[in-house]
């Protein structure tokens, strides 16, 4: 035990020993501050005797073990938490009083990205909408933008939302399949609710199956306004550009990294910022007024259509960085509390239906959730501005409020007691109805409004604003996902009959794939239209060649050549790409000049679909090894299959035609040109490899 000095005291020796405080704050103890003698043996009748009701350390640690799990989140139960700042970097007080956005204000914010419909303890990389929900800790209260990196949504009103979740979460009866849409119930409901063509377009395209949480983009998908400091509104959406461009896996190459890796996305992200690679996002704005929204062939309040960016460009005004990761995964990632409703003054919500029942539904769960009306005390969701009202007691209450004002109006302060808060009729948050367009008020109606009724012309611009790869993955998706509708064999036909609304050879190459005669199609409750393409649609026409934050897999074994080893390794990094070398043996491998390369990972345990390039640095030696060797024949094989580039020595060409690589110009030597390439993925190969329908 170490002697007691001052804190942080020094000994003759130079080290530094623990003090009495130390040792105190360090003491085992009871939650109740009782120190603990022994924490491996239960207080018992004898050594072998029964053991002792009295032995409270006992009965406290298995009861509180007991209640350490919380309803999991009804959706986007699996979720994946960080840290950041927010600054503002554009003035928008002509259409914004809202603090959060005055140029160079920074603000601290809390992120969340989830899965939908896997439970918490599901994959990283199933296909599934992934959340995006941004807390911003504004000095004018928190703002939750609680989006998703898909623009549009399944519904249209917020009454459709348990049909949608119960119909794509694990099915009733069996208890599966877990965190995915390719079943019965979803495809029975989604084909009966016309409404959600267009996001399945969106849900069937590789932007479910994104690289990583950093290589996608967020959306706030509703229309929401703006409010500046004259009261004057204007419509919004919100757009989360992110810095390293948009990447997504192909869906063989998700399928196998759920095999290899449930945490791929969760991992990516924090080592990312663990090694101070911080992600970045600029926050987008499309702004428009109620003249434009009225000329427009779809209704701004429906979410289930979005704002072609080529009519209304996005317009950057600030960046989120992440850059701290939780310090405890329960406390902050398990307990934050998003909700919709908390908005600061100067920005407003519109009368989407969606949103407006969202606004309800999300402090409902956050109670249910976190079993208490005071969840807004657990750190992560306090606000870090001063906040204060006549709200008391209720479980869990940790605040302590002075005096007797707990209620409003009162005069206390006039007999010199403290009064409590009061209203700020000016700065304080109001809602502005100024921008209402039509039907926007009157009688009480459970009606859907005409202007919502064009389900597929937006579907159909999104299809045929993709790239010719982009969509035959949409078209082998909707193949896959509706193949596996084992029980309902009516369903797959239904769902061609809405996708002839779409576009007739979607609906054919589905239709061919199911093995299916094309159907009747659907009828349309408003015929839909041919909008001008979208580019900014497409994830293949807008990705960024680069290798930053990215990671190259670089095979090595006995006898490779240290020098091109290094070579590879330096250019990689250059490139601002981050090299992992991958051996049979974890201790690494013998380089030609004899010395021993310790291995960042095992072959068998990194497969080549947890990197976005592979670099195969073998000697003729190496590679004879490596040729009989499944693991690696498959690194390659799944490399190539997976669009990626594969830069190899002359020596490895025996691998390389072991696992059927064809030349492309994602093949390369060592070269320069390989690091050009590890930049990219190569869809064109798919036409070689026929995996598409
Ligand atoms: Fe929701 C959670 C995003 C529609 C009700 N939703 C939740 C989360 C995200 C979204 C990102 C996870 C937040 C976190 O990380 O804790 N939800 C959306 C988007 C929607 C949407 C972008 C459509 C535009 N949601 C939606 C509707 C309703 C809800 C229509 C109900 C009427 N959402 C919830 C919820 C959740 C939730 C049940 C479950 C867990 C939670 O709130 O905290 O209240």
């Amino acid at each position: 035990m170490a002697k007691a000095l001052k804190s942080g005291g020094k000994s003759s020796g130079g080290e530094t020993h623990q003090t009495a405080e130390d040792l105190a704050t360090a003491a085992l103890t009871t939650n109740h501050g009782v120190p603990i003698s022994d924490n491996q043996n239960s207080l018992r009748s004898g050594s072998r005797g029964p053991t002792l009701l009295e032995d409270f350390v006992l009965r406290e640690k298995i009861f509180h073990f007991d209640h350490e799990r919380i309803p999991e989140r009804i959706v986007h139960a699996r979720g994946t938490g960080a840290h950041g700042i927010f600054e503002a970097t554009d003035d928008i007080s002509d259409l914004s009083k809202a603090a959060v956005f005055i140029k160079g204000e920074k603000t601290e914010v809390f992120v969340r990205f989830s899965t939908v419909a896997g439970g918490a303890g599901s994959v990283d990389t199933p296909r599934d909408v992934r959340g995006f929900a941004v807390k911003f800790y504004t000095r004018e209260g928190n703002w939750d933008l609680v989006g998703n990196n898909i623009p549009v949504f399944f519904i249209q009103d917020a009454l459709k939302f348990p049909d949608l979740v119960h119909a794509v979460k694990m099915e009733a009866d069996r208890g599966y399949p877990q965190a995915g849409s390719a079943h019965d119930t979803f495809w029975d409901w989604a084909s009966l609710m016309p409404e959600t063509t267009h996001m399945l377009m969106w849900a069937m395209s590789d932007r479910t199956l994104p690289r990583s949480f950093r290589t996608m983009e967020g959306f706030g998908v509703h229309t929401f306004k703006l409010v500046n400091a004259q009261g004057k509104t204007s419509f919004v959406k919100f757009h989360w550009k992110p810095r390293l461009g948009l990447q997504s896996t192909i869906w063989d190459e998700a399928l196998k990294l759920q095999a290899a890796d449930n945490d791929y996305q969760r991992r990516d992200l924090f080592e990312a910022i663990d090694s101070g690679d911080f992600p970045q996002w600029d926050l987008g704005i499309q702004v428009f007024d109620q003249a434009f929204a009225e000329a427009q062939p779809y209704d701004v309040l429906d979410a289930t259509k979005l704002i072609p960016e080529e009519d209304v460009p996005v317009r950057l005004i600030g960046t989120l960085t992440l850059n701290r990761n939780v310090d405890n995964f329960f406390a902050e990632t398990e307990q934050v509390a998003f909700l919709p409703s908390n908005i600061p003054p100067g920005i407003d919500f519109s009368n989407d239906p969606l949103l407006q029942g969202r606004l309800f539904s999300y402090l409902d769960t956050q109670n249910s959730r976190l079993g208490t009306t005071n969840f807004h005390q657990i750190p992560v969701n306090a606000p870090r501005c001063p906040f204060g009202n006549f709200q008391r007691d209720g479980k869990m209450q940790t605040m302590v409020p002075k005096g007797r004002a707990n209620y409003e109006p009162n005069s206390l302060a006039a007999h010199g007691e403290e009064g409590g808060s009061r209203e700020s009729p000016t700065t304080g948050f109001a809602t502005v109805d100024a921008a209402t367009g039509p039907e926007e008020s009157g009688e009480k109606l459970r009606v859907r409004s005409e202007t919502f009724a064009d389900h597929y012309s937006q579907a159909r611009l999104f299809y045929r604003s993709q790239t010719e790869s982009e969509q035959a993955h949409i078209a082998s998706s909707f193949v896959f996902e509706l193949s596996k509708v084992g029980l309902l064999n009516q369903v797959p036909p239904r769902m061609v009959a809405n996708l002839r609304n779409v576009d007739e050879d979607l609906a054919r190459r589905v239709a061919d794939g199911l093995g299916i005669t094309l159907p009747k199609k659907a009828p349309a409750a408003r015929a839909p239209i041919d909008m001008d393409l979208s580019d900014a649609l497409s994830i293949h026409k807008n990705m960024k060649n680069t290798l930053e934050g990215r990671a190259v897999g670089i095979l090595i074994a006995d006898g490779t050549d240290a020098a091109e080893l290094d070579g590879v390794i330096d250019a990689v990094t250059k490139a601002r790409g981050k090299a992992v070398i991958v051996a049979p043996k974890v201790g690494g491998a013998k380089l030609s000049d004899g010395s021993v390369r310790k291995a960042d990972g095992q072959l068998a345990g990194s497969p080549s679909q947890i990197f976005d390039a592979v670099a195969i640095v073998l000697s003729q030696e190496g590679c004879e090894g490596l040729v009989k060797e499944g693991a690696a024949v498959e690194f390659v094989m799944n490399a190539f299959g997976h669009l990626k580039a594969i830069g190899a020595s002359e020596a490895a060409k025996p691998l390389l035609d072991k696992a059927g690589v064809m030349p492309d110009e994602g093949v390369a030597g060592l070269d320069k040109k390989f690091v050009t390439a590890a930049a990219q993925r190569f869809y064109a190969r798919e036409s070689l490899l026929r995996t598409l329908t």
